[in-house]
């Protein structure tokens, strides 16, 4: 057979996905790899690097020892720093990071306006400007009463600063509390030089269209993006929302059935085959560091092979105890 363009290896135009896995290794080891896009670390034990590719993420892993998360492409990767960002780029993959402290933007609100701002400012000037996944992480997310409570000046902050930019549609995303220092802010984002295709989740209605009861700006997400060479879906945060409702409250079990329910949704309306599989990592945010070990359980058995990282953290309602994000390959 003849190989041209028809084999996706030999295809330079086709932007094949990140390979996202989670893995036990050294920090400087998993960034030595080549083609590494990026390397996260979870909580506090989690090292310091000064690499631009590395993320010590503000949520503890409820598992012992802790894995690290690598993304992976197929080219060169550079990387650097401009400002207060960090990023890596590579075979029109764009990674970029803020962190911020609240206190010198005036709150959650200030900080979330600056952070769009300055990533759709730097993402805006490069060739891979289509935003295809961002990860929110936010601290004592559920403190404060109605509009008051900080995930809601997040949202509504996070639409200042997103201004016009993503008029054509929001990227998919999760925003999620961390225990860590609470005016710790941290977003990131995953971005490509070709756009990708946005899928909701029929179930639910879409978070921008929310009603007013769930604050002055409605979250601003898509619930799933399917990657530019559709060989993989990133899969926003997911709970046991059904319309615009949270259901279950206080039924972990029933919540979590929900949750699964809304993921089957989101690969039907992907057109993707239903299940998870040994090589489409999941996250899980778990509210109560007690509720751990029964949803670990759960997983053994309802996901059973899949590449699970239980995450203490607290879901952007506070009725909700836990909430799922990841990836799905094709
Ligand atoms: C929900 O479905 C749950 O504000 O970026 C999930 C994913 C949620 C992303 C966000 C919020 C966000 O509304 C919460």
């Amino acid at each position: 057979m003849i190989q041209g363009c028809e084999n996706p290896q030999l295809d330079p135009h086709l932007r094949r996905a990140p390979r996202v896995s989670y893995r036990m290794a050294a920090a400087a080891a998993a960034l030595d790899e080549p083609g590494t896009l990026a390397v996260f670390g979870f909580g506090t034990g989690a090292p310091r690097s000064d690499d631009p590719r590395w993320l010590r993420v503000e949520l503890e892993s409820f598992d012992a020892p802790v894995p690290l998360e690598s993304w992976q492409i197929e080219t060169e990767v550079s990387c650097g720093r401009d400002g207060e960002l960090h990023w890596s780029a590579g075979g029109g993959w764009l990674f970029t990071a803020i962190e911020l402290d609240e206190r010198e933007h005036d709150g959650p609100e200030g900080a979330a306006r600056h952070a769009y701002a300055r990533l759709r400012d730097f993402v805006g000037g490069r060739a891979e400007r289509h935003v295809l996944r961002i990860w929110n992480y936010i601290g004592a997310i559920n403190c404060g009463a109605g509009d008051s409570e900080r995930y809601k000046r997040f949202c509504h902050g996070r639409g200042a600063g997103m201004g016009t930019f993503f008029a054509q549609g929001f990227p998919a995303a999760t925003a999620i509390g961390h225990h860590g220092p609470q005016h710790h802010l941290q977003v990131y984002l995953l971005a490509c030089d070709r756009p990708g295709m946005r899928v909701e989740n029929p179930r639910q209605v879409s978070a921008w269209h929310y009603p007013r009861q769930y604050g002055r700006t409605p979250p601003s997400f898509a619930r799933a993006m399917s990657l530019p060479a559709q060989d993989a879906l990133a899969i926003s945060g997911t709970a046991a929302i059904v319309g615009h409702a949270s259901t279950h409250q206080d039924d972990l079990d029933a919540q979590l059935d929900e949750t699964l329910t809304n993921l089957e949704a989101l690969l039907g309306s992907a057109g993707m085959a239903t299940g998870f599989d040994t090589h489409s990592p999941l996250k899980v945010y778990v509210r109560q560091t007690g509720d751990a070990p029964h949803v670990r359980e759960f997983v053994r058995r309802r996901l059973p092979g899949v590449p699970v990282l239980l995450l203490h953290g607290d879901i952007c309602r506070r009725e909700l105890l836990v909430e799922i994000d990841g990836w799905r390959y094709a």
